[in-house]
């Protein structure tokens, strides 16, 4: 195997990976990622111990333990873009020896949360409700530049996603969840395919000014359905997260904080709040699986 070059794998001064700021000893094998920088502290306060807090840019970074277990607790940003930098990097930490710039014989597998806020396409799916990702399909390009090996039966139901869409030029990609970690952490919570858009406004069928060159994007995304499989949700990186996730031999699970009905015009009237009482029950959830 080849050393990997200075280049590929930009290290800072200290030897931390480049723009997470990390060393390997500074995350857990659980991750939980999180858009929004403040959204980090609202996950470690419920922590026992918190041994670690670092950042750079956008990814700030919380490790500590609850109820014996380490859980590393980290801020993506938004977009795929960011998603990219997160997962190449977690892996780099976990899967190369940093000194050497060699793969490491034996691969690590990390258990990565996303836990977002999240905008459902159908009209029965309630706001402030919880739902997880059983796949998603990518709007974004992200997974166009990686490998992906796909299931019979995915390539299936991406095809129907492809010729249910009008034809405006949109290339999809198809990613599952890690199908270990959502038996272990989400097997009884409403599931769905979760869309992931490559902005928030006209990407996600919203017409504010500027004019939008996609109409009905949303209604085919609303009327999509295939083997019963329909999509529930919209949001900014979970088919990334799935992608880059399953090419890197990782478990990966997206909940989705349901702060609007897309379908109803419905917003919730306590976002924060509703965040907070599921971070309490997601964190539950990942320290008595
Ligand atoms: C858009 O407002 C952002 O919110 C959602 C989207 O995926 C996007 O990142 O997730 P987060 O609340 O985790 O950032």
């Amino acid at each position: 195997m080849e050393k990997i070059s200075e280049t590929d794998l930009i290290l800072n001064a200290d030897g931390s990976i480049y723009h997470l700021n990390l060393l390997p000893e500074d995350i857990a094998d659980t991750v939980i990622t999180v858009g929004d920088p403040d959204r980090v502290g609202e996950v470690s306060k419920h922590f026992d111990t918190i041994e670690l807090k670092k950042g750079k840019r956008e990814f700030i970074t919380h490790t500590g333990t609850l109820s014996g277990k380490r859980i590393t607790v980290l801020s993506t940003g938004i977009g795929t873009d960011n998603i990219d930098i997160v997962f190449n990097e977690l892996d780099a930490l976990v899967n190369i020896d940093l000194k050497t710039r060699m793969v490491n014989s034996q691969l690590r597998s990390l258990n990565i949360i996303r836990i977002g806020t999240s905008g459902a396409v159908q009209a029965d799916i309630p706001v402030d409700s919880l739902l997880v990702s059983e796949g998603a399909f990518g709007l974004d390009a992200l997974m166009h530049y990686y490998m992906q090996d796909m299931m019979d039966e995915e390539k299936l139901l991406l095809t129907a996603f492809i010729s249910a869409l009008p034809p405006y030029g949109l290339k999809p990609y198809f990613a599952p969840a890690g199908g270990r970690l959502l038996a272990k952490l989400a097997h009884d919570l409403p599931q769905g395919i979760t869309i992931t858009a490559p902005g928030f406004y006209a990407p996600q069928g919203r017409q504010v000014r500027a004019q939008s060159l996609t109409p009905g994007l949303m209604e085919s995304i609303q009327q999509f359905n295939y083997a019963g499989k329909r999509i529930t949700n919209l949001e900014m990186e979970t088919a990334g997260i799935y992608g880059l996730a399953a090419s890197l031999g990782h478990q990966a699970v997206s909940f989705n904080v349901i702060l609007a009905n897309r379908a109803n015009h419905v917003f919730s009237k306590d976002p924060s709040g509703v965040m907070e009482k599921y971070i309490g029950e997601i964190l539950q959830r990942i320290v008595s699986a």
